[in-house]
């Protein structure tokens, strides 16, 4: 993918692990895609509607602590590059992250879609209102629109529809190149952008730390960490 010259619009999709160097844990290892282990509990049992009717609590307290941790984390060079790319790209650029945590806009991108929500917004169960998340989500503040005691995190959990859908496959059928960072493929429907964009003639590039579930639908896959690949793919 080294010459650039015939693309104009640009998909890149993100995932866990291009924020893995800024200290932010990934949910999954392996390209047997193992889950990762939260106080004995798999994210699949935490990250799911019926998780949260079971045990409220211990799912709030999941997303108090990774949101208090997120803000003590740093952009890496993975998201600086990215930043650049979006600064100075004339065509169109996406940015479809999966991540909820906001390093990409404070490295200073502009065009990012939270395909899965976002950790500093909190949703409103009883008017679906979103709203900045101030204190812990454990203590039950009000809505601020609707005073109810109903808010969860804006988050998108399994067998939930993930977020602005249209406007992904949108930028997908217009992409000349599509480029995956640091995801395992392992969770639809982004484990199958890949193919989309494929099948609607774009050029595809993964950067991984490793081979993912989805390495063999690309045309080119570079193994490395982001904080290295990235820049080297940008500059
Ligand atoms: C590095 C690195 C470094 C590390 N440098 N790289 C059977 C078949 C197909 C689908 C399904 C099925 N059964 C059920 C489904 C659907 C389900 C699904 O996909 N399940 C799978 C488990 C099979 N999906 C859904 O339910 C989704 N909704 C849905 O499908 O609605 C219907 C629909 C259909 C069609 C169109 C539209 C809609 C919703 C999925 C919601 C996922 N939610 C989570 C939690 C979000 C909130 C939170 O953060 O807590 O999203 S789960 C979790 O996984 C999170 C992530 O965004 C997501 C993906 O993880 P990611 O980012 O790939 O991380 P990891 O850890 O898996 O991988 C890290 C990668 O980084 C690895 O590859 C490393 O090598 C690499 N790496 N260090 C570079 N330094």
């Amino acid at each position: 993918m080294g010459d650039m010259s015939d693309i104009r619009n640009i998909v890149i999709l993100t995932g866990a692990g291009v924020s893995a160097e800024s200290g932010i844990d990934t949910f999954r290892s392996g390209t047997d895609g193992a889950p990762s282990l939260w106080e004995q509990h798999r994210v699949e049992d935490v990250a799911t509607p019926e998780g949260f009717a079971r045990d409220p609590d211990l799912v709030l307290r999941f997303y108090d602590m990774r949101r208090e941790a997120i803000q003590t984390k740093q952009p890496n060079p993975a998201h600086h590059a990215l930043a650049k790319l979006d600064a100075e790209w004339r065509g169109e650029l996406l940015i479809v992250t999966q991540n909820v945590d906001d390093l990409h806009e404070r490295a200073g991108a502009r065009r990012v879609l939270h395909m899965h929500g976002e950790h500093l917004n909190a949703w409103c169960t009883t008017c679906d209102t979103r709203s900045r998340w101030t204190g812990p989500l454990i203590d039950r503040p009000a809505c601020p629109a609707c005073e109810a005691r109903a808010l969860r995190p804006d988050v998108v959990w399994f067998g939930e529809m993930p977020y602005r859908m249209d406007e992904i496959y949108a930028a997908l059928r217009r992409a000349d190149l599509f480029v995956s960072i640091g995801t395992s493929g392992a969770v639809y429907p982004a484990a199958g952008f890949v193919r989309d964009a494929r099948s609607l003639g774009a050029k595809t590039l993964e950067l991984n730390l490793e081979r993912s579930q989805g390495s063999g639908w690309f045309d080119e896959t570079r193994l490395g960490p982001a904080s290295n690949l990235v820049p080297g793919w940008v500059d």
